[in-house]
């Protein structure tokens, strides 16, 4: 169980953002992405720096300047301030906040102008091409669809003047040999780093890099030529090293090679091939990565303002909290992929992660410790092979997570950290300290098997927090806070590797915590419309999985009213207790093949065994890993049925809300496989 051993620094940086657009969530993104990587290089004990700033030069923010009706000036310092304290609302730690009118920005980019001039690589010329503003660049050909920009849906203007012009297509070679041999994950993930190889494939054109100050004034003046301003980009790119104090100043020297550019997919070609033959001409060494996300999308598509369609990041933290909106993008987007923004994925997540699954594990195991031995953490010396197999996942869950963050598929580094706290669910369940907790005053094998369980979940809890401190800051200070262990601590053993088992010293005294994610009211609702009979009878359990539709389950007559009582909407008391219903633990999940619909679930029903096998309808709600570990409500007393080929010996109650989702009736993590509900 050992992190990465760590390089000594990490610089981490996001695109500087147009002053023309608000920071939304995309642009909260790739911010707290920067933050949580930065936190978590910390955590490895790297030094890190975290650039983020505005971009404020160019002719979109000259043309929104004049829509506002004041000077460019006044515009881009009230929008830089927005993002600031926007930034500050998220909880994003950067280590400085660049924008490109500094004084000695505007200082850095007329030192590289001058240097790459004066040695031959930027000549005077004639210069053409379909400009997009919304790009703020010229696009080949190749890259217009129908004639227009793809990204902004605009037809670009042709524009043809004198200008200044970058050799660019000097270093294609270069660049290439670097991107293929040199530095093989110079562009992540490998769909952009292809992307980029494509461009490639075509002979690179040399860059426009000025603008005549006649057509647009609104930019850092070239050094060499005072009728002409820089083109934005150009100026722009640059801010990744002023922002370290370039050429002399100590972080430049101390962090520039260790850098990482987050960027999403729509700026890929300034950043892998303008940016970097930039570097090359002024003879500066390359960054290390390219990272690259993909976009988020809303259910209604794009966001866009004329669609009213444009999640405000702030909104969510208020709502929800810090930890959960990162928790929650994290997680939910696939790295690298498009993901979509939902409030009811948001808040199946919470619920189903974070209230299920992390507060309760927090919640059962603290009111366990102080029940059964006063809050002190015992020491643990039974072992056996639940106790082996809990400390099996919390080791393959240590190893994915650093194997995921490293490889930056994030989402998948925390699907590894709640496969852990999933196995303590299930550990806690298996070794039934409620039960151990009745005789373990007489018993001494009893009171080893309880010492031992309670040991095992509070020390789950630890690692579980260690690991998602970059993502969850606030939760992980709390849970730390309440096993009285030290924040410093936890650092200090990942930098030593030794994020292992057995940190948690028996004997400290735990606190009795709080709840972290109380569930939230849209599902307690969704519960309700289920369990009150007369509200909606057609909607009730019986109807609700969608296994139900196609399953002759359906119609037998334990589940079914009478002709004249179901006519009539209500069933006896008798009628109910024929269904019999059981809290079931689901043990193994996985998809159906060619069922879109499907899940295999094996259910414990507190019968011994292996457990029954029961197809549900709820595979487009629940990825099968997330499920395993839950407690469900189970009808035991089907007639089995066959769908798609394979027995279903039950069915799993669900409840489906007003957008047709399903979701699972919740059932405390309290309750033994088997027991009635009634
Ligand atoms: O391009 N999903 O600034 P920008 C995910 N100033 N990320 C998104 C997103 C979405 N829907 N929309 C925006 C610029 N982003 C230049 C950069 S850098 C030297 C100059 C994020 O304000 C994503 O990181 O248009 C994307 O690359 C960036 O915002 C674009 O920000």
């Amino acid at each position: 169980m050992t992190s990465p051993t760590p390089p000594s620094t990490y610089y981490v940086t996001t695109p500087i953002y147009y002053v023309n657009g608000d920071p939304h969530l995309g642009r909260g993104y790739t911010t707290t992405l920067a933050d949580v990587l930065t936190r978590y290089h910390r955590l490895l004990g790297r030094e890190t720096f975290f650039l983020t700033g505005t971009d404020e030069h160019g002719e979109k923010i000259s043309q929104a300047a004049e829509k506002r009706g004041i000077p460019p000036q006044q515009f881009v310092d009230e929008v830089a301030e927005t993002y600031r304290k926007a930034w500050e609302t998220l909880r994003i730690e950067y280590s400085r906040f660049i924008r490109t009118t500094d004084p000695q920005h505007k200082a850095v980019v007329a030192g590289i102008l001058q240097k790459v001039y004066d040695q031959g690589d930027i000549y005077f010329g004639d210069y053409g091409g379909n400009y997009c503003v919304g790009c703020e660049r010229f696009l080949t050909d190749k890259e217009l669809v129908d004639g227009k920009c793809p990204d902004h849906q605009t037809v670009p203007q042709y524009v043809a003047e004198k200008n200044y012009v970058f050799r660019m297509s000097k270093y294609q070679d270069r660049l290439i040999e670097h991107i293929t041999k040199v530095a093989p994950d110079f562009i992540r993930p490998e769909r952009y780093k292809n992307e980029v190889l494509g461009l490639l494939r075509e002979p690179l054109e040399d860059l426009c890099i000025s603008r005549p100050k006649s057509r647009m004034d609104w930019g850092i003046e070239l050094p060499f030529d005072s009728n002409f301003v820089a083109y934005v980009w150009f100026d722009a790119l640059i801010n990744y090293i002023t922002g370290l104090d370039y050429p002399d100043g100590k972080n430049f020297s101390k962090f520039w090679t260790s850098c990482e550019h987050l960027i999403g997919k729509d700026i890929v070609k300034p950043h892998a091939v303008f940016w970097p033959t930039m570097l090359m001409a002024a003879g500066i060494p390359l960054f290390d990565h390219l990272t690259v996300h993909a976009y988020w999308l809303t259910p209604t598509g794009k966001m866009s303002k004329s669609l009213g369609n444009v999640v405000d990041p702030i909104q969510v933290v208020k709502e929800y909290s810090h930890d959960v909106f990162r928790y929650y993008i994290c997680r939910e987007m696939t790295f690298g992929l498009d993901g979509v923004f939902s409030f009811d994925t948001l808040d199946t997540r919470y619920n189903a992660d974070l209230a299920n699954n992390l507060g309760n594990l927090v919640s059962r195991s603290l009111a366990m410790t102080h029940k059964y031995r006063n809050g002190v953490v015992p020491a643990s010396a039974h072992h056996e092979d639940l106790e082996s197999d809990l400390q099996s996942q919390a080791k393959t869950t240590v190893a994915d997570y650093f194997r995921y963050m490293t490889s930056r598929e994030i989402h998948r580094a925390l699907e590894s950290v709640w496969a852990l706290v999933n196995a303590a669910n299930v550990y806690i369940d298996r070794t039934k300290p409620w039960t151990l907790a009745k005789t373990d005053a007489s018993d001494p094998a009893a009171k080893a098997a309880l010492d031992a369980s309670l040991y095992h979940q509070l020390e789950s809890l630890r690692l579980v927090a260690v690991l998602i401190s970059p993502f969850m800051p606030d939760t992980s200070a709390s849970i730390l806070r309440f096993l009285s262990y030290s924040p410093e601590n936890a650092q200090k053993e990942c930098v030593v590797g030794n994020t292992g088992w057995g940190r948690l010293q028996p004997g400290v005294t735990v606190e009795k915590g709080e709840a972290l994610f109380p569930r939230r009211e849209k599902t307690e609702k969704n519960v309700n419309e289920v369990s009150a009979p007369t509200t909606k009878p057609e909607q009730s359990a019986t109807t609700a999985p969608a296994t139900v539709a196609t399953a002759p389950v359906a119609a037998t007559p334990a589940a079914t009213p009478t002709a004249d009582a179901a006519s009539a909407g209500v069933i006896s008391i008798d009628e109910f207790f024929k269904v019999k219903l059981r809290v079931g633990q689901i043990l193994a999940a996985e998809k159906v093949a060619k069922s879109e619909k499907l899940l295999k679930l094996r259910v414990d029903l507190g019968e011994g065994g292996e457990g029954r096998q029961i197809l549900s309808g709820i595979a487009k709600y629940y990825q099968p890993e997330d499920l395993v570990g839950r407690k469900v409500a189970v009808v035991a007393n089907l007639q089995p049925a066959k769908l798609m080929g394979l027995e279903s010996q039950g069915m799993i109650l669900a409840a489906e809300d007003a957008t047709g989702n399903l979701e699972l009736i919740a059932i405390s993590p309290l309750l033994a496989p088997g027991a009635e509900i009634r």
